[in-house]
């Protein structure tokens, strides 16, 4: 018989062998269509695959080794492009199928809007549940571009079901007037540690929460590789240390979305962001 250990993964690094086997499940999402800047978005959750192997299974940050957790890569989805209302239905189909198997959604995007249908999933299991989102870019815009489905209005339509006293925002440095006036009224935004942890404990110890992670939060400085890149963000440790302050909470969902592989010619973009989900998955499956 053929020894399987000659041959290259096609998966993420330390993805379980079956889907049965695993407790979460990884999803690519290649999808870009609404992209109003620059497009590349869906070439992501490949490159970030290969990129995988380039790191360590062990993390001295966690002190944990990723072949503890307990994921299963299962692909990328097949996505039509152009279409945003098939590729939503699509993804909140493939999303409701892994919940129903008591398991959860980690999903590698694409363009935010992808976020949209695994938040939508997510939120009809657990219709308590705290969005929490990390992003340079408020994304509360009613419509863009005319289109009411768009990366610039995913938090927004997640809050067509969510209340806005269920949502904590981070990160976020750029917006309208208007988008940042409703931060303000609805108290929605965290920046410090001191205030996402203020505001975590509002909320009941047990509360489900849904992580939502736009890379562009990093400074375009060390994450070139994204399709708007937003001045002023913060560091690739700044970002590990906000999500480890999540790091006993009874997180339910996760996405990480907007690398754009052709923007980052060094290639350290796309080695931030394996890392960024090294650690997620090391830390929360
Ligand atoms: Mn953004």
């Amino acid at each position: 018989m053929l020894n399987k250990d000659y041959f290259l993964s096609k998966n993420w690094m330390c993805s379980k062998e079956t889907y049965e086997a695993a407790k979460w499940i990884m999803i690519g999402m290649p999808f870009d269509s609404t992209c109003s800047n620059r497009p590349g978005t869906r070439f992501a959750s490949n490159e970030i695959r290969y990129a995988s192997y380039g790191l360590e299974e062990y993390s001295p940050i966690l002190k944990k080794e990723l072949s503890q957790s307990s994921f299963y890569d299962a692909g990328d989805l097949d996505l039509p492009f152009g279409n945003p209302e098939n590729a939503l239905t699509i993804i909140k189909n493939c999303a409701n199928d892994i919940i129903n198997d008591d398991k959860f959604v980690f999903g590698i995007g694409g363009e935010h809007l992808v976020s949209l249908p695994l938040i939508q999933a997510a939120h009809k299991k657990y219709p308590d549940m705290l969005l929490v989102h990390f992003d340079a870019h408020a994304d509360l815009r009613q419509e863009y571009l005319g289109q009411k489905y768009s990366h610039a209005s995913v938090i927004k339509r997640a809050l067509d079901d969510i209340s806005t006293s269920k949502l904590m925002q981070i990160g976020i440095r750029s917006g309208e007037k208007d988008e940042f006036l409703f931060m303000l009224e609805n108290n929605t935004l965290c920046q410090t540690n001191d205030e996402i942890i203020k505001k975590l404990n509002e909320y009941d110890t047990n509360i489900p929460v849904y992580l939502t992670i736009d890379l562009d939060i990093m400074d375009p400085s060390i994450f070139p590789g994204t399709g708007t890149p937003e001045p002023g963000g913060i560091s690739f440790n700044e970002l590990i240390n906000k999500l480890l302050l999540f790091k006993n909470k009874n997180v339910i969902g996760i996405d990480v979305v907007e690398l754009s592989p052709h923007y980052d010619m060094s290639g350290v973009s796309t080695a931030t962001a394996a890392k960024v989900i090294r650690e997620l998955l090391i830390e929360f499956t």
